[in-house]
């Protein structure tokens, strides 16, 4: 299938180091897609992150006056994707940690109608310098998703994934910490097609993480059981909404504040 727009957005708070080489590596366009868009989602940011993203020639900037988690920025991403048009989304995280130049692989499946929400696997791909302690985490959220789905997943804490535009439509965050676990667990009970897709990841070098191991025991953990415990009813299969937004001529950076 060839699509008319992909908007890639990147949730950013404080990446000021690396946010310019993670835009720079976007592929404007590949194969099955005219139009890749950046998206950034500034969470708040102190330092040059917006500054960066406009020098390296981010198309839209969305700046929340504060920080909000996270969870908030995705659940704003996909929102936009969604209301600027595009037939799909791409989510990125802004630390360089994943590789934008593989965008058009996990894309790809969606494109050939093999799913309709696609997840860059670090643990089918290569990985390197996660730390011991990262990774067990990593181990116990992805089998707690394979557990309660039924469904064998390989990274469930990915911060590189895609979605068609039904997904975008229709998928929920239920929380503002974090979106990773709550988001899979909402699109594959509404009867998405999930897939992982191999992929290089390095860890950071600069910047710091948002990761605590006490705010996801009392974040993520009564997230996931909110999310499991509510009721949502398959959209899978329905007819895709041709809502489309007007089309944006020039290259402007359009910078919209939020507070
Ligand atoms: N630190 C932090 N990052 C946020 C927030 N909102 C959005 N982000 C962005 O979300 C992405 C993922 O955050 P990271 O802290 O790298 O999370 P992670 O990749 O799971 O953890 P690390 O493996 O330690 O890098 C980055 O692009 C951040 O800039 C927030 O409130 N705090
Ligand atoms: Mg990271």
């Amino acid at each position: 299938m060839q699509v008319s727009k992909v908007i890639v957005f990147l949730p950013a708070f404080n990446e000021e180091e690396s946010i310019a080489e993670v835009i720079e590596n976007i592929p404007r366009s590949f194969a099955g897609a005219d139009k890749v868009e950046v998206l950034i989602i500034d969470d708040g940011s102190t330092d040059g992150t917006v500054a960066e993203a406009k020098k390296a020639g981010a198309d839209h900037i969305i700046s929340f006056e504060e920080n909000r988690g996270l969870g908030a920025a995705v659940r704003k991403g996909i929102e936009e994707c969604y209301l600027m048009g595009a037939d799909v989304g791409v989510m990125i995280d802004a630390d360089g940690e994943y590789p934008a130049w593989q965008i058009p692989d996990i894309v790809k499946p969606i494109l050939n109608g093999e799913a309709d929400y696609t997840m860059g696997s670090r643990f089918m791909g290569s990985i390197k310098g996660m730390k011991f302690h990262r990774r067990m985490g990593n181990y116990f959220f992805t089998f707690l998703q394979t557990f309660l789905l039924r469904k064998w997943l390989y990274d469930g804490q990915s911060g590189m994934r895609a979605f068609s535009r039904n997904v975008l439509q229709h998928a929920e965050i239920i929380h503002d910490y974090n979106y990773a676990q709550v988001l899979t667990l909402n699109l594959v009970r509404k009867g998405f097609r999930v897939l992982e897709v191999p992929i290089q990841y390095r860890v950071r070098t600069t910047g710091t993480s948002f990761i605590s191991f006490k705010k996801y025991m009392t974040n993520v953990v009564p997230a996931v059981y909110r999310e499991m415990a509510r009721p949502v009813s398959k959209v899978a299969g329905e007819k895709k909404s041709q809502l489309r937004s007007s089309e944006n001529s020039d290259n402007k950076v359009t910078v919209i504040k939020y507070d």
